[in-house]
């Protein structure tokens, strides 16, 4: 792989994501040479990033992609000894909490052994080239569990999933591979975050998409489970240069990112169909017992103190317009 001199090179999985293509955007125009790890599919996945893509016949081109899976040891390895990134961004996942009930052992496989597997391979590129290479590990809110709120980078991690727990496991080895070995290795702890690219079954985005068919006249009702849950809800886009801004630092560390405020499912719920137009959102919706959860993360607030002091990171997009930003999006799309 020929280095451009002076040009960072990042190296993201989760790259398809929603937040992998954000982050990919940002350090696109910070000037980064951007290297993607994606999972072969028998349909395309790369909707999120076609924007970005750039043809290999292109000689200036800043953005590659390598086909590779989180729990492919030799491939992730391979790929890091190619590349020789100077940050490694590792977002990719089995991201879905409900799913990770059901598949809890691929689950621990990917989003948990999958971190371990990259901070090997740079333990051992680390010691052989004498390259340091940054590492940003996506931990989740959803390790808190059942903690009261605020959380914050001191509350015990008590997790209600196997998500949750293959989380913790990823955020544990994170922290130990920095104090054993003194890799510069970060915990981004998130509070949920959407977007227009949120993944549909998560459920702002199933509230957003399901509105723009039932006003479409395409469906009739839209099936949701617990209502009473509690999420602090920010922009994705916000949250990713809050990751970028971790790695920048001059000592690794850990930082809790949200907005503070929590609101109920119910609560998007009402705020969604009213922007939608549809002002009795209960002739919509029913609860349907298969989409509730065997254990449930009742409710989440982030305590953003430290981020705020040290990375001087701020969320700037209030729940009503983020609401507002994915409604109109689904309606303007199925348009479309
Ligand atoms: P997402 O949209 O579900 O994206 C997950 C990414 O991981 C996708 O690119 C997916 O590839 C990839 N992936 C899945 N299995 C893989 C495997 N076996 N090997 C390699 N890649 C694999 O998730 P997101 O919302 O962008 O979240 C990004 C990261 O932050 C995840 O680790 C998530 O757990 C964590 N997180 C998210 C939030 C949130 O609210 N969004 C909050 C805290 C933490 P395909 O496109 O091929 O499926
Ligand atoms: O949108 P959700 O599926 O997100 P959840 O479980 O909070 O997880 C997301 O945020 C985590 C950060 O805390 C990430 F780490 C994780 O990767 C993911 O991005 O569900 C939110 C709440 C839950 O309480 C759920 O029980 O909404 C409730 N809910 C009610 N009806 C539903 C539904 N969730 C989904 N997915 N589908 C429903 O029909």
């Amino acid at each position: 792989m020929t280095k451009t001199p002076n040009l960072k090179i990042a190296l993201i999985t989760g790259l398809t994501g929603q937040d992998g293509s954000y982050l990919a955007e940002i350090l696109l125009k910070k000037g980064y040479v951007v290297h993607g790890i994606i999972r072969r599919a028998s349909t395309f996945n790369t909707a999120r990033i076609n924007h970005l893509y750039q043809d290999p016949h292109n000689r200036n081109r800043k953005l590659f992609l390598h086909y590779g899976d989180l729990a492919d040891a030799g491939t992730i390895r391979k790929i890091i000894y190619k590349v020789k990134p100077d940050e490694i961004y590792n977002l990719g996942a089995q991201s879905h909490v409900k799913v990770s009930f059901e598949i809890p052992e691929y689950t621990m496989d990917i989003t948990g052994n999958g971190a371990l597997r990259i901070l090997e391979a740079i333990r051992d590129f680390q010691n052989e080239t004498k390259k340091k290479v940054k590492f940003y590990q996506a931990s989740s809110s959803e390790m808190f569990g059942s903690a009261p709120p605020p959380q914050n980078e001191n509350t015990p991690l008590v997790p209600q999933s196997p998500y949750g727990a293959a989380k913790v496991f990823a955020c544990n080895m994170t922290k130990l591979y920095r104090e054993a070995y003194g890799i510069f290795a970060v915990n981004g702890i998130l509070f949920n975050h959407e977007s227009e690219r949120r993944g549909e079954t998560f459920v702002t985005r199933k509230i957003t998409r399901g509105i723009a068919r039932i006003k479409a006249g395409l469906d009739k009702k839209l099936y949701l489970g617990n209502l009473d849950a509690k999420r602090d809800w920010g922009y994705a886009p916000e949250y990713m240069e809050a990751a970028w801004l971790m790695m920048q630092k001059p000592k690794p560390n850990d930082y809790v990112i949200g907005t503070g405020e929590t609101h109920t499912v119910r609560e998007f719920v009402e705020l969604a169909f009213k922007e939608a137009g549809l002002s009795n959102w209960k002739k919509y919706v029913e609860t349907d017992p298969r989409y509730y959860r065997p254990a449930e993360v009742n409710i989440l607030i982030a305590d953003t103190r430290k981020a705020k002091k040290i990375l001087k990171w701020h969320p700037k997009t209030k729940f009503k317009n983020l609401v507002k930003i994915m409604v109109w999006n689904d309606i303007n799309e199925l348009k479309k």
